[in-house]
């Protein structure tokens, strides 16, 4: 375990206990890993007056991710770059943006109503619970909203001697995001919500009472669900940190995410848009970064994924000088990075690693980039030497499914325009391929089938 020193509060963030990160609410010289048996209180002691868990489900773009780049940057608080680039996470924190992709409600349908006997009366039937995909809400507007994130439903009206039919209850219906899907706490999934309007009955209301019933009335259904967000886009970036994914994603779109040149600056998705002379739109995924054993959840594991299921194309970016999360950590050259990162894709969903793929060498812009740049092409353009490359490393990092990339482009995402924009009619050609194929291949099943 590496030590955390701080000079004033932090916050740590774990979605386990396995392992967390370290924030810092403020003035913070250096962070470190925790890892599961650490003794909070003597850590508690050593290092902060304040400690606090965030839960799990949240992470705050408001706190700052503390900067630790290795053991020997402690008492760097001083250091004029990284005071900088504190200044606005700190003023960030008072209109603080939590970001929510998974959200645990309760929800309770409405009964039925009583059944007449003496007359045949029928009750009225129980009102369901009902999510309803719109595309502006989030899953944060739900708490905000809901915040006791408990969902009745109407009951059912019974049947009086004067009114033989009992009244229906009235379904109740809340907004969710398009992209969740709804699943019980026993792992059942209800259903997927994919288009703006779509519907999903999550709680089912109680049949009124009737001869069916001997008029005796059903309670209405009750359970604790989850809402489980998946954003929905074109492409999802995939990459070490550091490596200039949330660079590329501003030059690409007109989203604006924050950039810095420390690892897991992005601790949330960040969703931009390109948009294209013929109004055509292509969304874009920028994810947090990945680094070996995400699988095993180590950084920001492997959550984080689910993002990127149901992208159309993965775009890997890669610093073609490598990364090191920390002098305690090896540094990886981008050939490495590359096989890691497919490595992790696999161990999260094999499908993963079939999907067509884009890979950015980017920091093209930095002396010495075109010796690299020629190494990995090389390398990965010719699958002989890939493999005799894979044989020389560790056999816990080879996938066993390697991938291919339909196109493989250097570029300087910080200086590069040029690249830039030739990097957006590649992604779009490759997804109007990608999906001419699956249109042929479908086509090609349904002859079959008819045949
Ligand atoms: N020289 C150079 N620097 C770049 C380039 N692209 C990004 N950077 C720098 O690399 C650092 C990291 O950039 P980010 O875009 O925050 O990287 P990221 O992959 O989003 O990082 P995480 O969010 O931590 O996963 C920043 O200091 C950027 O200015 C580039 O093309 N050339
Ligand atoms: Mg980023």
């Amino acid at each position: 375990m590496r030590f955390v020193h701080t000079l004033q509060s932090f916050r740590a963030v774990t979605s386990d206990a396995s392992q967390c990160w370290c924030y810092c609410s403020g003035n913070v010289s250096s962070t470190g890993f925790l890892k599961y048996g650490t003794n909070w209180r003597q850590l508690f002691h050593k290092s902060a007056r304040k400690f606090q868990f965030i839960p799990s489900c949240q992470y705050s773009s408001s706190s700052s991710l503390m900067k630790g780049t290795g053991s020997g940057d402690e008492g760097n608080s001083q250091d004029g770059a990284q005071a900088e680039e504190r200044k606005p996470a700190r003023k960030e924190k008072s209109n603080s943006t939590v970001f929510y992709d998974s959200l645990r409600i309760f929800t309770k349908a409405g009964s039925g109503g009583q059944g007449l006997p003496k007359k045949g009366g029928i009750g009225g039937r129980g009102g369901d619970i009902i999510a309803v995909g719109h595309k502006e809400a989030t899953l944060k507007k739900i708490c905000e909203k809901y915040s006791s994130r408990r969902f009745l439903g109407n009951h059912g009206a019974d049947a009086k001697f004067f009114c033989l039919y009992g009244e229906p209850g009235k379904p109740v219906t809340f907004p969710v995001p398009v992209g969740v899907s709804v699943v019980t706490e026993f792992g059942h999934k209800l259903g997927e919500i994919n288009k703006h309007g779509e519907k999903v009955v999550v709680a089912k209301g109680g049949v009124g009472g009737s001869p069916a019933n001997g008029y005796s009335a059903e309670p209405g259904q009750k359970h604790n669900v989850t809402l489980d967000l998946k954003l929905i886009a074109d492409v999802g970036f995939v990459g070490f940190p550091n490596a200039g994914k949330s660079t590329l994603l501003k030059a690409l779109s007109r989203a604006s995410p924050k950039i810095a040149s420390y690892p897991f600056t992005t601790v949330r998705p960040n969703i931009g848009v390109i948009e294209y002379p013929d109004y055509r739109q292509i969304s874009l995924a920028d994810l947090p970064g990945l680094i070996e054993g995400a699988h095993a959840n180590i950084g920001m594991g492997h959550k984080f994924l689910k993002h990127v299921e149901r992208t159309k194309v993965l775009l890997f970016v890669v610093d073609i000088h490598g990364f090191q999360l920390s002098p305690q950590f090896p540094k990886r050259s981008a050939l490495e990075t590359i096989v890691l990162l497919n490595r992790e894709l696999e161990l999260y969903k094999e499908e993963l690693t079939e999907k067509a793929a884009i890979l950015v060498l980017n920091k093209s812009d930095l002396p010495g980039s075109y010796e690299k740049i020629c190494l990995i092409k090389d390398t990965l353009n010719d699958q002989s030497v890939y493999e005799k490359y894979m044989r020389t490393l560790s056999e816990d990092f080879v996938p066993d499914q390697v991938m291919n990339f339909d196109k493989i482009i250097p570029l300087s995402a910080a200086k590069d325009e040029i690249s830039v924009n030739q990097l957006k009619h590649i992604i779009r050609k490759v997804i109007d391929i990608n999906e001419d194929n699956e249109t042929e291949t479908s086509l090609k099943s349904t002859a079959v089938l008819h045949h």
